[in-house]
């Protein structure tokens, strides 16, 4: 008994001098939820892993996890097998939204390397979106670990749900082609089911088509090179998916997309940029001209008329879908 509490208080006082992790350069222990993204249906369970990579003398760690209460429940807890013959330090603390743990070995050598420390089984509660959180990892000795949080997305079963085909025509405003416009619906508002996806295809008649679609709100995007695109305009799907409003995408975006840091996104925004690189191109015939905005294999008056005709126009204001 002596032993034992002597042991607890050196395995805490490995603690204490641990403090709060900083954010660091990941060269030490990484301590990672796994998988770092999944997803699962209401009322189903899940398990993820914490795993510590590149542990130095494990001996005792103190964790916090939290998470979104009202998507995620955690049922149950299990110790992985990277540690044994562990105690609990306080007594485990599982509230909604966090889970508290405060454990050591027992005349037991430390441990070096990487394994699972913690298994944690997860309910999902309502449809959304929970990020997994490690929001305190101390541990005795020399390690401060990288923490890498994980997610879990709780969406509605489908099988309980109805689903349809979305049918409806996009079309490219002065382009002779309405094919390859990619279209994707986000994730439903209420079901949290998605994302769809799909490219519209040629011919006359409906260009667009997306199967096994439930019921619901979603966002919708299309990324077109050299047009004005939906930027996650709103449509809501009744149980019988009525097909969508026609809609004809803005042309004259010649500068499409942009780096922001270091990232490409869509440019939402018709405005001297565009001008300017239509003027530039002016007259050049070939199939990588962006100023060849309405795909005709040549920059001429109708790409600067799409252009001109556009000017100022913005994603965000120029697209609205009537609700069937
Ligand atoms: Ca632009
Ligand atoms: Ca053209």
């Amino acid at each position: 008994m002596v032993l034992r509490m002597a042991l607890l208080l050196l395995a805490l006082a490995g603690l204490l001098t641990g403090g709060v992790p900083e954010v660091r350069a990941q060269a030490g222990p990484v301590l990672a939820v796994l998988p770092s993204d999944d997803a699962l249906a209401t009322g189903q369970v899940y398990t993820v892993s914490l795993y510590l990579t590149g542990g130095v003398e494990v001996n005792a760690f103190d964790l916090i996890v939290e998470y979104d209460a009202e998507v995620l429940a955690l049922n149950t807890w299990e110790y992985g097998d990277y540690l044994s013959n562990l105690t609990t330090v306080i007594k485990p603390v599982n509230e909604p939204g966090l889970f508290h743990l405060v454990v050591t070995q027992l005349v037991t050598p430390p441990v070096s390397g990487d394994g699972t420390l913690l298994e944690l089984t997860f309910e999902g509660l309502q449809p959304g979106l929970s990020s997994i959180r490690i929001t305190k990892a101390d541990f005795n000795g020399n390690n401060d670990p990288w923490l890498e949080e994980g997610r879990l997305l709780v969406h509605t079963d489908p099988s309980t749900l109805p689903s349809c085909v979305l049918r409806g025509r996009i079309d490219l405003q002065g382009s002779a082609s309405s094919a390859g416009v990619p279209v994707r619906l986000g994730y439903g508002r209420a079901h949290w089911l998605g994302p769809y996806a799909a490219i519209t295809a040629a011919g006359s008649g409906d260009n667009l088509t997306i199967p096994g679609v439930a019921p619901d709100t979603y966002p919708v995007y299309t990324a077109m090179p050299r047009y004005l695109n939906l930027p996650g305009s709103e449509i809501t799907l009744g149980s019988n998916c009525a097909p969508l409003a026609p809609l004809m995408l803005l042309g004259g975006n010649a500068v499409w997309q942009v780096e922001v840091d270091g990232v490409l996104v869509l440019d939402e925004t018709i405005d001297a940029a565009d001008l300017a690189l239509v003027e530039a191109q002016y007259l050049q015939s070939g199939a990588g001209l962006d100023g060849d905005v309405n795909f005709s294999g040549r920059v001429d008056i109708f790409d600067l008329a799409l252009v001109a005709g556009n000017y100022g126009r913005t994603a965000g204001e120029s697209y609205h879908f009537s609700k069937p």
